[in-house]
């Protein structure tokens, strides 16, 4: 395996072309024909055009289930308040200079059916973050009693029934979202990443991956986190890192008993020791990071998403208090978790409260930059 810039196979060498013809085709034809177009998506795709396609949220469902969705969302919350950041004012040179945070007006949230955790893990940062309005766009078959009742008491103002690109696009160029976030498969993604040049995203979420660094645990213990995660379907992978080769055998033997044809796929690594596995982790980049023994290789760790440490990665996925939306093949490098800020932009203010004491070098630049009608403003 070619350890760097990701693990796994997904979206590591970009969009298929074929997949981007097509969802580009998709979003072109809901952009131009509007609703009647993404509800012929919907049927032609989905198997249903809901007559419904908008959705309150309303209480109901299961009440157990609802109640752990709230109880991983004030998890969440608690957390993620902490995370908004100051806006910043400093006076110089006759300028109040302010940096105001604010929120993006509206998002549309991608849930896939039935994740009502991913609904939590997108909609507390939003809401943090000041967003008016946030929608939900699902398939029809993920617009449960249950979903509905956690949007409700997340402040979510609508829900739409329509998935895929079709629904992102009907999000984008029909209801005026600003901004689009969250996962989903090869062709929701595939929308994210053509509809960005409209509006902003989060990121690229592709297949699930996960690095698992275990020294002095029982095989079991390793395995359990890597195959959770393997559940996501045959494009996940998991790499266990050890010190302990017969560990590794244990974690294999493990795998071989409880793989299924609908797993992701399971590799192993003898490392010589913490320094390996750091370097090796910074170069693959995993959006998740199950540790088991020194919580040192969690906290050194650059490139990488999210680590869940001396746990098992499915209680980060849910109520650890983390998001769970993750950046994937390997844009660890570059992103983190998902967080209120993903939500908000800094506007710039200068406001004149004195002398301006800077103009001789603002005219100098105009003149060097050959605006004579800029040096002209300067006066
Ligand atoms: N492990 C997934 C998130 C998730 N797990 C949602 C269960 N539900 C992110 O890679
Ligand atoms: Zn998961």
């Amino acid at each position: 395996m070619l350890i760097n810039r990701g693990v796994g196979r997904g979206m590591k060498r970009g969009f298929p072309r074929d997949v981007l013809d097509s969802v580009g085709k998709i979003i072109d034809e809901v952009a131009g024909g509007g609703l009647s177009a993404a509800l012929e998506y919907s049927k032609r795709l989905d198997g249903i055009a809901p007559e419904n396609y908008l959705i309150t949220p309303r209480p109901g469902g299961d009440v157990e289930v609802v109640s752990a969705a709230l109880t991983a969302a004030e998890s969440l919350r608690r957390f993620y308040e902490k995370m908004t950041p100051p806006s910043a004012t400093d006076y110089y040179g006759g300028v109040l200079r302010t940096a105001l945070w604010k929120p993006v007006r509206s998002v549309g949230l991608y849930v896939p059916a039935r994740y009502i955790s991913t609904l939590v893990m997108l909609a507390i940062p939003a809401k943090i973050a000041g967003v008016d309005e946030i929608y939900v766009v699902t398939p029809p078959r993920g617009v449960t009693d249950e979903l509905l009742a956690v949007a409700r008491e997340l402040g979510v103002k609508a829900v739409l029934a329509i998935g895929g690109p079709h629904g992102l696009a009907y999000a984008v160029h029909h209801m005026g979202v600003d901004m689009l976030a969250g996962p989903g498969g090869l062709y929701v993604q595939a929308a994210k990443y053509l509809l960005s040049q409209h509006v902003g995203i989060d990121g690229i979420e592709g297949p699930t991956e996960l690095v698992v660094y275990a020294e002095s645990v029982a095989p079991d213990t390793a395995a359990r986190g890597a195959l959770a995660q393997l559940e996501h379907g045959p494009t996940s992978f998991a790499y266990v890192l050890s010190p302990d080769p017969q560990l590794l055998r244990g974690v294999e033997e493990i795998y071989r008993r409880e793989r299924t044809s609908s797993m992701g796929s399971l590799e192993t690594r003898t490392v010589s020791g913490v320094e390996e596995a750091v370097d090796l982790i910074e170069r693959i980049a995993p959006e998740h990071l199950e540790v088991w023994g020194r919580r040192e290789v969690a906290y050194r760790v650059k490139n990488v998403g999210a680590v869940s440490v001396n746990m098992p990665s499915p209680y980060l996925d849910y109520v650890a208090g983390i998001s769970h939306v993750l950046p994937t093949g390997g844009s660890a490098r570059w992103r983190g978790i998902v967080t209120p800020l993903i939500f908000m932009k800094a506007v710039g203010i200068a406001e004149a409260v004195g002398e301006l004491a800077l103009l001789e070098a603002a005219r100098k630049l105009a003149e060097y930059e050959g605006f004579p009608l800029h040096r002209r403003a300067l006066l």
